[in-house]
């Protein structure tokens, strides 16, 4: 059977970006400074000096890119709204109407291509100011402001966005932001860590509360969150790898998943790291528990996971920031596994198993894959991009997602991340994502060979 023949005939496809990482017009339109623009203004904290200041120029170009998505017979798109340039200093006190403007015209112009706004609230762009002068996610002060920031997002869009993320990957804010600080806002630290993760889920919490006490039942939409796992297969057959393993989704996925499906942190964490877990109140609980309306996953690569030796050893490319120590844990990779430009193993069947664990340990939810996707170094060559890799990724994890619906996983949307080549974070330009080629001097697109077999299967041309 073709590939797209094993899917529902509902199921959800699409593409995916963020705000910082295509929009560019840093400093147009009345928008305020980020953190990341803070961040990248460091010499030494992203390659070449990059940063998103002009990105894809999709302030100036959306209209084009949402023709890109059309074409390609896609029927959703996952963006993000750039909080600063909403609320410049983060705080309902000065609205700008510029972004708020922005926003309309981007979302009406989906909605005249057929194509559904999937819009994530928070994809790491904090304002500025709400770190310098509030710690950021440091202090449970942010995660009310954010509730105010959602609920002007809901009063200005929630007529026509019907389905909303709150937080993207409070993993990698709380890892690569506060633990590692290789991400905005550069903190290391063992402890940060824990304490960013509970005040993005009180935040998520509070945003949802918001949306479904006052626009839920009006505006008709669904809210939930966005968390992103890697999978974690025991090295070998030893009981104690596959504990080790165990432990290692745990304290990934299960960190952020647990409170929200099950309503406390998992029984290890609150083993192996009592002293910098924050508790989980009865008031935290009850914002937190049930707030997902759906499971939204972003899911790249494997690694291998075993007891450790006491000798941490940790080959992610950003390492763990301290929490492979917390977990007891070793992470290697299988030196035949293909790797992307990230160093990221393709391992397919590691989604799949990934899905099938998220529908055992949290009763079979609404799933949508909000991410997945590879980099690779391809190039222009006389007008195209031959990034077979790529469509040999994305059609290896498609099988093992069509694979594991027939399991049973409740799986109803999938994601390609991305639609472009965009500014990857501290890998600056350097790592290209996109189902697009992006020129970044002129801005010019063009889809890669990926987009275009991508788009055959959409439209069922796909032998
Ligand atoms: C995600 N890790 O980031 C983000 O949501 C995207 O903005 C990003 O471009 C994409 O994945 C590719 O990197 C991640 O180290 C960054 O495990 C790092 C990790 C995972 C996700």
């Amino acid at each position: 059977m073709s590939l797209i023949n094993r899917f529902p005939d509902d199921f959800i496809w699409g593409t995916a970006t963020s705000a910082y990482q295509i929009e560019g017009g840093a400093n147009q339109g009345g928008r305020g400074r980020s953190i990341w623009d803070a961040f990248c203004d460091i010499p030494g904290n992203v390659v070449n000096g990059d940063s998103g200041e002009q990105a894809c120029d999709h302030f100036h170009r959306f209209a084009e890119d949402v023709k890109l998505m059309a074409n390609m017979g896609v029927g959703a798109y996952r963006f993000s709204i750039s909080w600063p340039r909403l609320l410049p200093n983060g705080t309902r006190d000065n609205v700008n109407q510029a972004g708020i403007d922005f926003y309309n015209r981007l979302i009406d112009c989906c909605l005249s291509h057929g194509i559904q706004p999937w819009v994530t609230l928070y994809h790491w762009d904090l304002p500025d100011d709400l770190q310098t002068s509030d710690g950021g996610w440091m202090g449970e002060k942010t995660s009310g402001l954010f509730a105010d920031y959602a609920q002007l997002c809901f009063e200005q869009y929630g007529d026509r966005v019907k389905h909303w993320i709150t937080i993207n990957e409070a993993w990698v804010v709380s890892v690569l932001g506060h633990g590692q600080g290789v991400f905005a806002p550069g903190h290391s630290s063992n402890s940060e860590p824990y304490q960013v993760a509970h005040n993005l889920l009180l935040a998520h919490g509070k945003a949802v509360k918001i949306y479904r006490e006052q626009f839920q039942s009006t505006q008709g939409g669904v809210i939930g969150i966005t968390n992103n796992c890697d999978w974690r297969e025991p090295l070998t057959n030893d009981p104690q790898d596959h504990a080790a393993a165990q432990r290692a989704l745990e304290f990934f996925l299960g960190w952020f998943a647990d409170p929200i499906y099950l309503g406390d942190y998992p029984q290890a964490m609150r083993d192996k790291v009592a002293d910098r877990l924050p508790e989980m109140t009865p008031e935290h609980k009850a914002l937190i528990q049930g707030s997902s309306d759906f499971f939204g996953l972003n899911h790249y690569t494997t690694m291998l996971a075993s007891e450790s030796d006491g000798d941490v050893k940790d080959q992610n490319v950003y390492g763990n920031g301290g929490l492979s120590e917390d977990q007891g844990i070793d992470l290697t990779v299988d030196k035949d596994w293909e790797k992307t430009d990230m160093q990221w193993a393709v391992v397919p069947w590691g989604c799949r198993k990934l899905l099938e664990w998220i529908a055992a340990r949290y009763d079979n939810p609404a799933l949508y894959i909000t991410e997945n996707g590879c980099a690779y170094d391809d190039e222009l060559v006389d007008g195209s991009v031959n990034d077979q890799r790529r469509i040999d990724y994305y059609a290896s994890y498609l099988e093992e997602c069509a694979n594991a619906i027939d399991n049973g996983v409740n799986l109803k949307g999938y994601f390609a991340w991305s639609l472009l080549d965009n500014f990857e974070w501290a890998q600056g330009y350097q790592k290209r994502f996109g189902l697009h080629h992006v020129d970044f001097k002129t801005f010019r697109r063009t889809p890669k060979n990926s987009a275009l077999w991508f788009s055959k299967m959409l439209k069922r041309n796909l032998d």
